[in-house]
């Protein structure tokens, strides 16, 4: 047997990891500061992923007993998320302001005059935990020159995030993270216990092939959203080329999309009059990291980006994946809408 062979597949050459990845980027995509933070996330995410890994052996599954400030059931999980997120970013030395779905107010950090701000949703998809199905944190981070004083400080247009990321606890623990020039997505090598870049600069394949709906909401819809559906029904009239696919996890239905070519959709409805999705902890870090993989987002008429928040824990509409099938519904919306909807 060739010698150099043998060598070559018994030990592959070793990848770049999160740190050495942030390492080489410093001064151009990363400052010292946003550097150190995203090693931080980094270190969260390796937290959370070994608690998510146990669920089931430890007793993190079902329910506290308490309700949340979106009114829904607090899962075990989620509380250790959040605390684990909360507590590691404090101590990190370069954040000011924390916000959580799983909080009511957001946090003030004390210490530095500026820094950055994180808001974020510590475990998106909390039930499916209990079935051991994929389940993630999403995050955004902006930049504050001035420490925020009130909640209303931290009122601003998702346009104004420098970064963006989440960590999907899946068949294994990725962690993706965008700035508005690039996408990067890295798998944590359990051996190592440690994020290794596997997928450099990640985009959106050109072709929509799945659409990730809950059609079973579909009654409560409004009538434009059921004919964009049908819509796209039709072009499986001869061949299949359009496929669904509903996780009921945002996120782990996002990186699906973005791996395979495919949108997530959903609407306002009748039983989610202002749509059920938070703009600030959901939305806005997965818009802003569709648009710099070549996607696109809307609200119906347009980015959720450019959205100013009323409150932290907002709702809307959303859409997000590959560009034609964002269009697409922009196109039905604002036909109904024009015509007096
Ligand atoms: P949970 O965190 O309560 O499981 O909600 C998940 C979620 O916000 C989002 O991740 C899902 O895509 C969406 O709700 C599913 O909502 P439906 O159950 O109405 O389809």
């Amino acid at each position: 047997m060739d010698n150099s062979t043998s060598r070559s597949s018994l030990h592959e050459p070793p990848r770049t990891t999160l740190t050495q990845h942030i390492l080489s980027q410093r001064g151009l995509r990363f400052n010292e500061r946003l550097a150190s933070l995203l090693t931080q996330i980094g270190v969260a995410a390796k937290m959370i992923s070994s608690q998510v890994r146990r669920a089931g052996i430890i007793e993190v599954w079902g329910e506290t007993g308490d309700v949340n400030v979106q009114g829904e059931d607090v899962q075990k999980l989620d509380m250790i998320a959040n605390e684990t997120f909360v507590q590691v970013l404090k101590r990190s030395g370069c954040v000011v302001a924390l916000a959580s779905e799983e909080e009511e107010d957001w946090i003030s950090v004390e210490g530095e005059e500026n820094g950055y701000f994180v808001a974020f949703d510590p475990l998106d998809g909390s039930s499916n935990i209990e079935v051991s199905t994929s389940i993630g944190t999403i995050f955004g981070i902006y930049y504050c020159s001035t420490r925020p004083k009130t909640e209303a400080d931290l009122l601003r247009p998702g346009r104004e995030m420098v970064g963006a990321g989440y960590v999907i606890y899946g068949s294994s623990t990725v962690f993706v993270y965008a700035d508005a020039t690039r996408v990067d997505c890295f798998t944590l090598d359990p051996t190592y216990g440690e994020f290794l870049l596997s997928r450099p600069q990640l985009t959106f394949p050109a072709a929509l092939t799945t659409i990730s709906v809950n059609e079973y909401n579909q009654p409560y819809w409004p009538q434009w959203m059921c004919q964009a559906i049908d819509r796209l029904k039709e072009r499986n009239r001869d061949k299949r080329v359009l496929t669904g696919r509903h996780i009921g996890s945002l996120v782990a239905d996002f990186h699906r999309n973005l791996i395979k070519g495919g949108v997530y959709y959903y609407p306002v409805d009748r039983n989610n009059k202002r749509g059920k999705l938070r703009l600030i902890y959901e939305c806005n870090p997965l818009a802003f990291i569709a648009r710099a993989a070549g996607g696109l987002d809307t609200w119906g008429a347009g980015s959720v980006l450019d959205l100013t928040p009323d409150e932290l824990h907002q709702r809307t509409g959303f859409y997000v994946g590959v560009r034609d099938g964002v269009e697409l519904i922009e196109r039905y919306f604002n036909e109904e809408t024009s015509n007096g909807e």
